[in-house]
């Protein structure tokens, strides 16, 4: 046998430290949920995520996270689950089976103007959804009475509930929301506050303002954007259309953002929290920097389609996140030079992938 390790100075044999955290997440596949996860597992947590069946792969944003669970040398501590938030059987099972100390529900409809597409299913998905995960959560806690493991809930509100209220943002700000995807949200936001509440769980909201990042869906404005500069640039694609581009946001770094929720579940009493950076710019802006990053000028490959324009828009967001600078000590770590460089560098170089793998594909040298 062999002999037992020599024992830690800084980690005494008779102090072990606290045992491994176990999460789980909601909505894991999309952009947040792959940064959440990330920082998840740098801090020793066991993650298991709920992944929608889908007839392609939908795990691209996890693939660098995932260790086959044949490979027994080194087992992984990302699991991931089929799932649905409209299906509360699943739910219910999964809590039961995973017993988690903290849950990130971030699995919603997440597009604005998709929701005044599709109104009913954004309720059922965003609203109804964080009923059915509530309710799973509370179900467990009710079965293990006196449970030691008072599990901690985030929800993942939004800065578009706050709609119409002219910035600056704050937690006492009154909601004006102006979409269906916001009211969705607004509901839900408030279900995680009444459980708070009427049942003493332990829920935090974090109101998130827009953030971004090169794993942004690509039907977001951001990324749309920064896609289009990186296939212009490689003579891919001729013309870019948008809509609004008068609309402001504040846009922040997504993973900032997945350490912010982090932080929120960390502290003993829960609350609600503004993220935000606190500077807004309108899409124009965005497309200025972005085109000029590669050398180009937006007004030559711009045009507005009103295709892209909203039954109603939010004019303007800028969120004040003095109160958790204060609570969290959260401070965002990533300006907007720096974020719109980052994602245009990123989709620069996925066109040049593109352009590379068509050439080879032609039989033709790159
Ligand atoms: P995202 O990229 O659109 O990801 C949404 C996630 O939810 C995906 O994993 C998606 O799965 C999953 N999902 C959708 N419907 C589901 C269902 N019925 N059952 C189970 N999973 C479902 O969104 P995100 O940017 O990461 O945002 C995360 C959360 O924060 C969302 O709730 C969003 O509304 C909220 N939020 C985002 C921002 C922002 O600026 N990013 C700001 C404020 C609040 P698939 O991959 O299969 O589609
Ligand atoms: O990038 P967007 O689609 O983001 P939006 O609507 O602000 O919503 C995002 O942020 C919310 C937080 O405030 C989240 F809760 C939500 O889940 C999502 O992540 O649009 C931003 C702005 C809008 O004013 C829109 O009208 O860009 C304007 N815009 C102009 N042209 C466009 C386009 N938006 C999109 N998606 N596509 C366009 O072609």
């Amino acid at each position: 046998m062999p002999p037992p390790p020599p024992p830690s100075t800084s980690q005494p044999a008779s102090q072990p430290g606290p045992p491994a955290k176990v999460a789980l997440i909601t909505g894991i596949t999309g952009q947040d949920g792959s940064y959440l996860t990330e920082l998840l597992l740098s801090k020793n947590y066991t993650v298991h995520g709920i992944v929608r069946r889908a007839s392609n792969f939908n795990t691209q944003r996890l693939d660098h996270l995932y260790v086959d669970p044949h490979d027994a040398s080194a087992p992984g501590r990302m699991i991931l689950h089929y799932g649905d938030v409209t299906d509360s059987a699943v739910l219910e099972r999964l809590v039961r089976h995973i017993d988690p100390h903290e849950v990130y529900h971030l699995a919603a409809q997440s597009h604005v103007r998709v929701s005044f597409e599709l109104p009913v299913h954004t309720v059922d998905s965003v609203a109804l959804g964080t009923f059915r995960i509530l309710e799973a959560l509370r179900s467990h806690a009710e079965s293990r009475a006196g449970a030691h493991k008072r599990v901690r809930f985030y929800q993942a509100s939004s800065s578009e509930m706050f709609g119409a209220s002219p910035p600056p943002q704050s937690e006492t700000t009154p909601f004006r929301p102006r979409s269906p995807y916001a009211i969705a949200k607004l509901a839900a936001h408030y279900a995680a506050i009444n459980y708070r509440e009427a049942y003493g769980m332990h829920c935090s909201c974090g109101i998130h303002f827009n953030h971004e990042s090169p794993r942004r869906g690509e039907t977001f404005v951001t990324r749309k954007i920064t896609r289009a500069v990186g296939r212009i640039k490689a003579g891919l694609q001729r013309t870019l259309f948008l809509g609004n581009l008068d609309a402001r946001r504040d846009w922040g770094f997504a993973g900032d953002y997945a350490r912010a929720m982090w932080l929120m579940l960390q502290r003993d009493t829960p609350d609600d929290y503004v993220i935000a950076t606190g500077r807004t710019a309108s899409v124009r802006d965005f497309c200025e920097m972005a085109f000029a990053r590669a050398g180009l000028d937006y007004r030559d490959f711009v045009q507005v389609d009103p295709r892209y324009f909203r039954p109603a828009e939010v004019d303007e967001l800028r969120g004040d996140a003095s109160k958790a600078r204060r609570e969290l000590d959260w401070h965002p770590t990533v300006s907007l030079e720096q974020l719109v460089d980052m994602m245009v560098d990123a989709d620069i170089a996925r066109a040049e992938k593109e352009l590379a793998v068509r050439a080879m594909s032609d039989g033709r040298t790159p």
